[in-house]
């Protein structure tokens, strides 16, 4: 009896992982789209992202000239983008609408209009 309990045990523990790693995997499969979004002054390329609810993506900035910033509030999400470095966001929408998003680095006298939005939809 004493030697059956760790059994169960491991045999517990290998379900746990075996769920676990079938979780990951659903999620690596899902978050297979990448989205490659490039920045330079004063836009971003593209700038309307679309998602769905619950669905994962991978964002993918690359800066063409300069170290600029993408912060989307509405989604609690943001990165430094600086130029030569890839710099990648996973984002897993958990309601739908239009959230806007902007450069939060200065990069000079068109900042402010350094503006896009992502759309997620149920
Ligand atoms: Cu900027």
């Amino acid at each position: 009896m004493r030697d059956r309990i760790p059994a169960v045990g491991v045999a517990v523990l290998v379900f746990v992982l075996s769920a676990v790693l079938a979780e990951v995997c659903a999620i690596a499969d899902e978050a297979g789209q990448v989205i490659q979004i490039t920045a330079k002054r004063y836009e971003y390329n593209p700038n309307t992202i679309t998602g769905k609810k619950g669905v994962p993506v991978v964002l993918e900035f690359t800066s063409l000239d300069r170290l600029h910033g993408f912060n989307c509030p509405g989604l609690g999400i943001r990165t430094d983008i600086a130029p030569g470095k890839a710099a990648t966001l996973l984002l897993v929408p958990q309601k739908a609408g239009t959230f806007p998003f902007h450069c939060d680095n200065f990069c000079g006298s068109g900042h402010e209009d350094m503006t896009g939005t992502i759309v997620v939809t149920e």
